[in-house]
């Protein structure tokens, strides 16, 4: 693969969530070794340190069924921000969350660089809730809708244009988790979805040959949003939100393999690390570890 300047953004949100922790994200992966990882593949890395986040106690509940929502949305416009920085120097924004609804942000500020940006959203997931459709008002349980440009005008909103993806052009990858009005929006919307059941059937070399084969065709770039809880919780254990059943360590690594040799990421993000419910940091490890095969690492 093409060697890359990657912008390394942090972001220690937790506020789109209720467990604690998940803003430890950041330094748990980089503890873990993620820019020494990228440097020996040859790639340039710059640190740019993290996203300020307010403080949990600070912020609340609004009427609005959406936790904490003008935290979040103040958060992720600074996010934005950094990552058009990044991409308007030609880097490759990878950033390290925090809870999922830093996507919002991420989105937010690649979405403006691309005519027809690709998404694979690698969850158990599919984020594709409203504050109308929501069971927890949880904003983390949202940003794929706000990013087709569903949900709560603040934070659909956010750099001033909507859609930031439009959805025919997302991949939803290893979902076994969802709601009701994400069944729905799911339908009406006719985005793709490789839930665990196609994943079990087809194998995931076919899930990927076909999911990069239509991005490939139909996008000009693609960011990878990949929530740890897409993997199995025995793999992925430091999670908020573990859901049994879920994509193996292996499988998982033969995925960020077949993305690296198609080299069609454009972006990346690796959310949902709470060193609080890991296991010495097993999680954060895992992280890193996809992250090598993601930017080229072969064994032989
Ligand atoms: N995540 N669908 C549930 C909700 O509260 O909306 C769970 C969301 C989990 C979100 O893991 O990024
Ligand atoms: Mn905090
Ligand atoms: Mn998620
Ligand atoms: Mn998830």
């Amino acid at each position: 693969m093409k060697k890359k300047n990657i912008s390394l953004i942090g972001v220690p949100m937790d506020l789109g969530q209720m467990r604690r922790g998940v803003d430890m994200g950041p330094s748990a992966i980089r503890y873990a070794g993620a820019i020494q990882r990228l440097e020996q593949l040859g790639h340039q890395v710059e640190d740019l340190g993290d996203i300020q986040i307010d403080q949990a106690e600070s912020v609340h509940m609004t009427d609005t069924n959406l936790r904490n929502l003008d935290a979040v949305v103040k958060g992720n416009m600074e996010l934005a921000d950094t990552v058009k920085e990044a991409k308007d120097k030609g880097h490759f924004p990878l950033i390290l969350g925090g809870d999922h609804s830093i996507a919002i942000g991420s989105l937010a500020g690649i979405g403006q660089k691309y005519e027809n940006l690709g998404v694979i959203w690698y969850d158990a997931h599919g984020d594709l809730n409203t504050g109308d459709t929501s069971p927890s008002g949880n904003i983390h349980g949202m940003p794929l809708a706000v990013s087709i440009g569903i949900g709560h005008s603040d934070l659909v909103n956010i750099h001033e244009y909507t859609p930031k993806v439009k959805p025919e052009n997302i991949v939803i990858i290893g979902a076994r988790s969802l709601d009701e009005g994400e069944r729905e929006l799911i339908k009406e919307k006719g985005i793709r979805v490789y839930t665990m059941h196609e994943i079990d059937r087809m194998g995931m070399t076919k899930v990927m040959e076909e999911a990069i084969q239509y991005l490939k065709e139909n996008t000009d770039g693609v960011h990878l949003s990949l929530d740890l809880d897409g993997l199995d919780p025995s793999d992925a254990p430091g999670v908020g939100t573990p859901v049994n059943g879920g994509i193996s360590y292996r499988e998982s690594h033969l995925a960020m393999e077949m993305l690296a040799e198609s080299d069609i990421l454009t972006s990346a993000e690796f959310v949902e690390v709470n060193p609080i419910l890991d296991e010495k940091n097993k999680t954060a490890a895992v992280a890193v570890a996809l992250m090598g095969s993601l930017f080229g690492e072969k064994l032989l």
